[in-house]
């Protein structure tokens, strides 16, 4: 039985049906991850990698309270150009579907609209996590507590660098989410290839990581996993590069009092002027590697699907 706040795109609900290849995108990147235009072109580009690898992309979003799975390109330039967007976490969904709103979906949302849905791929950025200076503020994310729970993995490269990625680990382990490296012994950095940090699973197939994924399924229908999936080495900006610009635009969220749901995007904009619009070129490199990870996944977990049918 459909659930009666969500709204699944025809082309989408049929390849569901029919145990085919999907692939959920968030929206938070959209509307608050990067500036217009280039964040309308960056979502574009990401569903037509998805559809190159022959899966159907699903991006995701609540609009006028409604839990949308697929959007059409008028919904994407709304999400894109609203300069008020709402940046909406797991917490947000049941206000915005009240009050009829409008919000960018986060990760964890985009992974509960996603499990609502049966979508078992996901593709994004970075994932949240815990925040540096966490032992004081507390800040961590809720993208960590939902892979903990929602059945769905996520793709994504690393954690963002702006993060405290030992205590990330940390957390991931603690909360029983499996951390799957691809075709890499080292949890990567978002924009750099490394962290120093191992991660103890590698997978070098998209095929091997759908069998693991399928076991982890059987054991329970609750929770994600983690794949880790490094930028592409060209567009790599070094650790050693990037991370003054981190320190930076943290010192100056404190000087401003940034805090809770707004930090991540002060600090994502601020580190995009600090390097002059490098750490953007490289998000979207890294977001369309990640897309294309997520359609080979979703296919080869598709295949596996259809063969048990
Ligand atoms: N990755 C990106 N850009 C982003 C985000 C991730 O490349 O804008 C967003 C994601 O939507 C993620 C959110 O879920 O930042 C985390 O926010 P917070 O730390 O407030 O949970
Ligand atoms: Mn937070």
């Amino acid at each position: 039985m459909r659930h009666p706040d969500l709204d699944i795109a025809p082309e989408i609900a049929e390849a569901l049906a029919q145990g085919g290849a999907v692939v959920a995108l968030e929206s938070t990147i959209i509307a608050h991850g990067m500036p217009y235009p280039g964040n309308l072109v960056t979502a574009r580009a990401l569903e037509r990698m998805i559809r190159t690898e022959g899966a159907v992309p699903a991006t995701i979003a609540v609009l006028g309270g409604r839990l949308k799975v697929g959007l059409d390109d008028a919904a994407l330039e709304q999400l894109a150009q609203s300069p008020d967007m709402a940046k909406a976490s797991v917490r947000d969904l049941p206000v915005l579907i009240a009050q009829r709103r409008d919000g960018a979906t986060t990760v964890a949302a985009t992974m509960r609209i996603a499990a609502m849905a049966g979508i078992r791929v996901f593709a994004t950025g970075g994932i949240g996590g815990v925040h540096r200076g966490a032992e004081l503020s507390g800040d961590v994310s809720a993208d960590l507590t939902e892979l903990a729970q929602s059945p769905v993995a996520v793709i994504s490269a690393g954690a963002k660098a702006i993060l405290d990625l030992p205590r990330t680990l940390e957390m991931l382990e603690t909360l029983s989410v499996p951390v799957i490296g691809y075709r890499c012994d080292e949890f990567p950095a978002f924009y750099s290839r490394t962290s120093g940090l191992c991660i103890p699973v590698r997978a070098d197939s998209p095929e091997d990581i759908a069998v693991i994924l399928a076991a982890h399924w059987r054991l329970s229908n609750e929770g994600g996993a983690l794949i880790a999936n490094p930028i592409p080495s060209a567009e790599e900006i070094p650790a050693g590069k990037i991370e003054g610009h981190i320190a930076t635009a943290l010192r100056e969220a404190r000087a401003r009092g940034i805090a809770g749901k707004d930090v991540t995007p002060f600090l994502l904009a601020h580190i995009r002027d600090l390097t002059e619009g490098e750490s953007q070129r490289a998000n979207v490199a890294l977001a369309l590697n990640n897309a294309q990870l997520g359609a080979k996944i979703a296919c080869a977990l598709s295949t596996s699907i259809k063969r048990s049918m």
